[in-house]
């Protein structure tokens, strides 16, 4: 989510006025042209990035409402269940959100739509820039799709400075700009703590990585929400909020999924339905 957005949120009043400010964004442009689409040339796509296939990356999946409108991103973490921000699990009731796998282009049938039985967010989530922005969605269902891998202790190296990572998602592809029908990727390097806190004055170390360019130019946009920032095949990140999209000087900050790793895995685990 913007942080702008958040901001006219805290001068209107009320959570549920939040709630329907968050899904707004998500929600619109979904029926509007891209340019791009026909897979000619690599200009403009995503913020930055190129058109993505889903043989690279067939954990990423995306979350519909009821009316078949994507408005966030997610990414298969078993065979039941997919990790996604917790304000998008918020955004929409749990009866309506559908997890679109397999599929790379929104206007195809393809791969597979399942519904949601359980919903886990974060504890103590509030808002995207107060940290534990993490949520994970039991499926109806099993995914014919293979997750993507959990960071564990070995893997705190990923998240030094300078670690390029792909971050994957059917978001704007460019700041209050058109949906995109493809997936698409972007390839952003690890920000550091200290230069994420001099950009945010929120950022939190422990609950959050940034990722981007100093100059700007490649990021996650609206509808990227929720999404995986990866190194190879393992889950880093999980897109949550920013400053605009691909401004200088305005990383994307994402969940830092190795702080809910084994939260994560213990509501991925699939267990018998009681
Ligand atoms: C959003 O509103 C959003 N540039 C997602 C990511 C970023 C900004 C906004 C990061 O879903």
């Amino acid at each position: 989510m913007s942080v702008k957005s958040r901001r006219s949120l805290l001068f209107a009043s009320g959570a549920l006025l939040a709630v329907a400010a968050v899904a707004v964004p998500v929600v619109v442009g979904t029926a509007a042209a891209d340019p791009g689409a026909a897979g000619s040339g690599n200009q403009a796509r995503i913020v930055g990035g190129n058109q993505a296939s889903l043989a690279d990356h067939p954990y990423a999946v995306y979350l519909t409402d009821a009316g078949g409108n994507q408005f966030c991103g997610a990414v298969i973490v078993s065979s039941t269940s997919v990790a996604t921000a917790a304000h998008c699990a918020k955004a929409v009731a749990k009866q309506d959100i559908r997890v679109v796998a397999g599929r790379e282009d929104k206007r195809t049938s393809e791969g597979q739509v399942l519904g949601v039985s359980k919903v886990w967010v974060g504890q103590g989530y509030t808002d995207p820039t107060q940290g534990a922005d993490v949520a994970v969605l039991t499926v109806r269902g099993q995914f014919d799709y293979r997750p993507a891998k959990l960071p564990d202790s070995g893997d705190a190296g990923l998240y030094a400075k300078g670690t390029q990572a792909t971050v994957l998602g059917w978001g704007r592809i460019a700041d209050g700009g058109a949906r995109s029908d493809y997936l698409r990727s972007g390839e952003v390097p690890v920000v550091s703590d200290s230069e994420c806190h001099s950009a945010y004055t929120v950022y939190d170390q422990k609950t959050m990585v940034c990722a981007g360019y100093a100059e700007g130019g490649v990021d996650a946009c609206q509808g990227d929400s929720g999404g995986p920032l990866v190194v190879g095949d393992t889950l880093i990140g999980i897109v949550s909020f920013g400053d605009g999209c691909a401004k200088a000087g305005k990383p994307g900050v994402y969940t830092r999924v190795s702080t809910y790793a084994k939260d994560i895995e213990a509501q991925a685990k699939p267990r018998l339905l009681g």
